[in-house]
């Protein structure tokens, strides 16, 4: 009787959380995991880039940039480029920019999801273009769609009551101007409103028709929960003719920066409804691996250093603002060594959906992707050793971060054990009997016996090298009987981190 009363009362527990959680799913399929944000790639490339790259080595799924119609922000007469930043301003919801047109978007949806790679859509529903007379110059559009004028939108169609009263965010301590507001003077869209709602719900549920498995919600920060909470709630289950489940539901990925305690938005207004952008994983993950924290502090890292619960929080490095705007505190590609020991720590620890930035080089900070003179998306190349050629860092083809990604699906689902450190900035785990990794940040080499928790044999080091057939292109580290091992990381190493797996072994 005991029992039964248990086994009830977990049941309602179980179910009630497994609905509140159903935005929490990414949907990978099994043996796959992490979201990389393709940033400005041509759905063409991104087709080809599930079959021949991020299927294949389990990668869980892709963050799209924007994919409607936008306004097109002309360049300068002595530069021809124009600027990424022109897809955050969307003039319908027709599927047609940069990345190419609704067809492409299918064939890329229809390659993709064959291969177990997901598709996550940025939507930007809190707001629609600058008008040119705000003081915007040279707009224009890619498509069919006339040039806004003065919150109207007919292509959409979208009126000026659809907004709110025009006003400016003069102060990011009042949580209404934050929502209410304009961000960047952009005409901020009323989500409380029937027609509103209709609009974003109409778009929405159509990218699930064509196999989106969600989203990610730009600006999430400026728009009230209730709202989304409502928006959120109408759309239909995903489509499962993409193999998704009877009854799934989209994941979200919400964009709120919070980076504390003075915040007047927080993240936990938002994580009920679903996953929220982690900026403290960013934050922290720069300050470590620049030298400014200790690594053995992280022995601790996750909600109780103000983080949101890992279910909750999408963790990354960099993002494409940040890698932009905060260069001094986070990690980027410019600073390939640091980087690639944060990207390979967020991949070994288990917290959170972690997504993986991939870039195209820049200076200028306004400037677009690899362009013609047209303004058309150049693809990138692929050179012999897997990088990118024609601008692209495509961060996502670096081995050590790839073969981190392997490392983290391997490991998934099993604990960190066997933790070590020197009390400095010299650290080591392992993952259940799956992985080790070793972590030297520290102006002097690592050389120590540690526990590996893996069984005996000789392991292929997935960091400098690569396991090819029986051999491999990096170090060897030998696992002894007992499970130990002697691990070296030279402080002037090319990288400051060792890791071997069981799919390692020679
Ligand atoms: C462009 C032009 C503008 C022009 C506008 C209209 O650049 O000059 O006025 O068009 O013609 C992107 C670009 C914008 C661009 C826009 C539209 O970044 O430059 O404007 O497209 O084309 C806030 C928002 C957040 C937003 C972020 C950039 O809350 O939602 O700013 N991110 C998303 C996208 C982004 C996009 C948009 C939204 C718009 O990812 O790419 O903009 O669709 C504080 C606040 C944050 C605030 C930041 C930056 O954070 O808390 O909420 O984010 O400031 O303003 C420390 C502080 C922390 C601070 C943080 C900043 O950590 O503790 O409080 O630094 O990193």
């Amino acid at each position: 009787m005991k029992f039964s009363v248990t086994a009830i009362f977990l049941f309602t527990v179980f179910s009630t959380i497994g609905h509140l959680r159903a935005q929490h799913d990414p949907h990978f399929w099994t043996g796959h995991s992490t979201i990389v944000h393709l940033f400005e790639w041509k759905y063409s490339d991104i087709a080809q880039e599930c079959e021949r790259w991020l299927g294949p080595r389990g990668f869980g799924g892709i963050q799209l940039s924007p994919v409607n119609e936008n306004v097109i922000v002309a360049p300068p007469a002595s530069d021809n480029n124009r600027p990424w930043w022109e897809r955050y301003q969307p003039i319908s919801y027709k599927l047609t920019t940069r990345s190419g047109t609704e067809a492409d978007f299918l064939d890329m949806s229809q390659r993709c999801n064959a291969v177990g790679v997901r598709l996550y859509v940025d939507i930007i529903i809190n707001h629609m273009a600058a008008h040119p007379d705000d003081g915007s110059t040279g707009h224009g559009t890619g498509g069919s769609t006339a040039v806004p004028q003065d919150r109207d939108f007919p292509a959409v169609p979208y009126i000026l009551s659809d907004f709110n009263p025009s006003c400016e965010i003069t102060d990011w301590n009042d949580a209404e101007m934050i929502r209410n507001c304009e961000l960047f003077g952009l005409p901020d869209l009323d989500q409380s409103i029937e027609t509103v709602r209709n609009e974003l719900v109409a778009f929405m549920d159509h990218l699930i028709d064509l196999g989106v498995a969600g989203f990610r919600v730009d600006a999430a920060k400026h728009m009230w929960p209730a709202d989304l909470e409502v928006i959120y709630g109408r759309l239909k289950n995903l489509n499962t003719d993409f193999g998704f489940s009877a009854g799934a539901r989209a994941f979200m990925m919400q964009e709120v920066i919070d980076n504390g305690d003075h915040e007047v938005v927080r993240k936990y207004e938002y994580n009920h409804l679903g996953t929220v952008t982690e900026f403290m994983f960013s934050y922290y993950m720069g300050r470590a691996f620049r030298g400014n924290d200790e690594l053995v502090w992280l022995e601790s890292f996750g909600e109780d250093w103000g983080l949101l619960p890992s279910r909750d929080a999408l963790v990354f490095v960099d993002n494409h603002d940040n890698q932009r705007h905060d260069f001094g505190t986070i990690l980027t590609y410019k600073l390939p060594k640091p980087y690639k020991m944060a990207v390979a720590f967020g991949a070994a620890y288990p917290f959170g959906q972690l997504r993986i930035m991939s870039s195209f080089a820049f200076d200028d900070l306004d400037i677009g992707p690899p362009m013609d003179s047209n303004g058309n998306i150049i693809s990138p190349s692929i050179n012999t050793d897997n990088t990118c050629g024609n601008g692209w860092v495509c961060e996502h083809r670096w081995r050590q971060i790839a073969n981190m990604i392997k490392f983290r699906n391997i490991c998934w689902d099993t604990p960190i054990a066997n933790w070590w450190s020197n009390g400095e900035n010299k650290i080591a785990f392992s993952r259940g009997s799956q992985g080790f990794v070793a972590f030297n940040n520290q102006g002097v080499d690592f050389l120590e016996v540690l526990q590996t928790g893996l069984a005996p044999g000789i392991y292929c080091d997935v960091i400098s090298g690569d396991k090819e057939g029986n051999s491999c292109t990096g170090k060897k580290i030998t696992v002894l009987e007992d499970g130990r091992a002697s691990i070296h990381i030279a402080h002037d190493a090319e990288d400051g981190v060792l890791a071997i797996h069981v799919e390692s072994r020679l």
